[in-house]
C-alpha cells in the first residue's frame, strides 16, 4: 500500500486518540460523575479508523452502543462527546443521550442506537436517499456479530441488494454478545456467507491490524461508491474489556482464555506503531509529538465537560415528542 508519511501520521493520530480517550474514561469513571453506561472499544480501535479514513465528511455513519471510536474517527467533536458522557447541556446530544446516543450530523455521524441492529436499516434509508438525490454519498453502518442475528439485518441486506444502494455493512466480529460466544449461538460461524446469500460482495479484515482494515475497507467503500450496490466487511477483533463498564475481562469466566490471550497479544496500537517504525514510514519524533498533543486535547475536553452546566430541570422534557 502506498501511503504518504502524512497519511500514516493521520491514521496513527486517529488511532491513539481513541485509545487514550477511552483510557481516560476508564481512569475517571469510578468517580461516578459520568452518569451513563459505557461500552469501551479498547482493542477494536483500528476498525473505526481503517473504515472512516476512507469517508468524506458528507458520507454517513450510523453507530451502535460501542460508539466512541466511530464518533471520533468520523470527526465528531471530542469535547461534545465527553460532555455527553457527563450528561451536560454542551454534550453532542445535549446531555440527554449518554454514551450510546452519540450524534454529530455536521460531520455525518448520524446517530448511534442502543437497540442491537437498530441503526442498520437507518443506513439503508440514508443510502436510498443519497441514491435518489444522486449525490454519491455512501452510508456506513457499524454493528457487532450479535446484530447479525436480528431479523432486520436480513431485511436490510435484501433491500440494499435489490435496489443496489451504496451501503457499507461493517461487522465488528469480536465473537461475543455480552457473555455468549458466537460458537454457542450459530451453526455457521462464517459471517461473510450471509452476505453471499444476497449476492453482496464480502470482504474480511484483521480488525487488530489497521492497515488490513484500511486496505479492505478502501476496496469495499470504492465498490459501494461506484454504484455496484452494497458491500459487507467483516473485521475480526477482540474487545479488551467486559461487555460494558470498565475493568479486566479476565475476571469474567465466560471468555475463552485463548480469546483473551489473542486479544492482549495483538494490540492495534502496538501493531501499527511497530510497522511504522520498522518500515520507516514516519519519524519516531512525530509519533511522540502526536501522543503529547493528544494528551493535551483530552485533558482540555474533560475539563470542558466537567465545567459545563447540567441541563436545567425545567428543560428535561425538551426534545421529547409531546
Ligand atoms: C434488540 C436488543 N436486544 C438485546 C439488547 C441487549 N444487548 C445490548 S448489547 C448486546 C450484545 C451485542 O453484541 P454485539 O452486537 O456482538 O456487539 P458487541 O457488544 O460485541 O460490540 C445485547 C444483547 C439490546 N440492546 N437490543
Ligand atoms: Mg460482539
Amino acid at each position: 500500500m502506498n501511503l504518504t508519511a502524512e497519511q500514516i501520521i493521520r491514521l496513527y493520530r486517529s488511532l491513539i486518540r481513541i485509545r487514550k480517550v477511552e483510557q481516560k474514561i476508564e481512569e475517571l469513571y469510578p468517580r461516578d460523575e459520568m452518569k451513563t453506561p459505557v461500552h469501551l472499544s479498547l482493542g477494536q480501535e483500528a476498525v473505526s479508523v481503517g473504515v472512516c479514513s476512507h469517508l468524506k465528511r458528507e458520507d454517513y455513519v450510523f453507530s451502535n452502543h460501542r460508539s466512541h471510536g466511530h464518533y471520533l474517527a468520523k470527526g465528531g467533536d471530542l469535547p461534545a462527546m465527553i460532555a455527553e458522557l457527563y450528561c451536560k447541556e454542551t454534550g453532542c446530544a445535549a446531555g440527554r443521550g449518554g454514551s450510546m446516543h452519540l450524534v454529530d450530523p455536521q460531520v455525518g455521524l448520524m446517530g448511534s442506537s442502543a437497540i442491537v441492529a437498530g441503526s442498520i436499516p437507518h443506513a439503508v434509508g440514508a443510502a436510498f436517499a443519497s441514491w435518489y438525490r444522486g449525490d454519491n454519498r455512501v452510508a456506513v453502518t457499524f454493528f457487532g456479530d450479535a446484530a447479525m442475528e436480528e431479523g432486520v439485518f436480513f431485511e436490510s441486506l435484501n433491500l440494499a441488494a435489490l435496489r443496489k444502494l451504496p451501503v457499507v455493512f461493517v461487522c465488528e466480529n469480536n465473537y461475543y454478545a455480552v457473555c455468549s460466544r458466537l460458537s454457542a449461538r450459530q451453526v455457521n460461524e462464517r459471517l461473510t456467507a450471509r452476505a453471499g446469500a444476497f449476492d453482496i460482495p464480502a470482504y474480511q479484515a484483521d480488525g487488530s491490524d489497521l492497515l488490513s482494515v484500511y486496505e479492505q475497507a478502501g476496496t469495499a467503500i470504492a465498490a459501494a461508491r461506484s454504484g455496484q450496490g452494497p458491500v459487507f466487511l467483516e473485521c475480526l477483533c477482540q474487545r479488551w474489556r467486559g461487555h460494558n463498564g470498565i475493568g479486566d475481562p479476565g475476571r469474567e469466566n465466560y471468555r475463552r482464555s485463548e480469546d483473551l490471550d489473542d486479544a492482549f497479544r495483538r494490540c492495534p496500537v502496538e501493531i501499527f506503531k511497530n510497522k511504522i517504525l520498522a518500515q520507516n514510514l514516519a519519524p519516531e519524533a512525530d509519533i511522540a509529538a502526536i501522543d503529547e498533543a493528544v494528551d493535551g486535547e483530552i485533558e482540555a475536553a474533560f475539563l470542558f465537560a466537567q465545567q459545563s452546566p447540567l441541563p436545567k430541570k425545567e428543560e428535561l422534557g425538551r426534545f421529547l415528542f409531546e
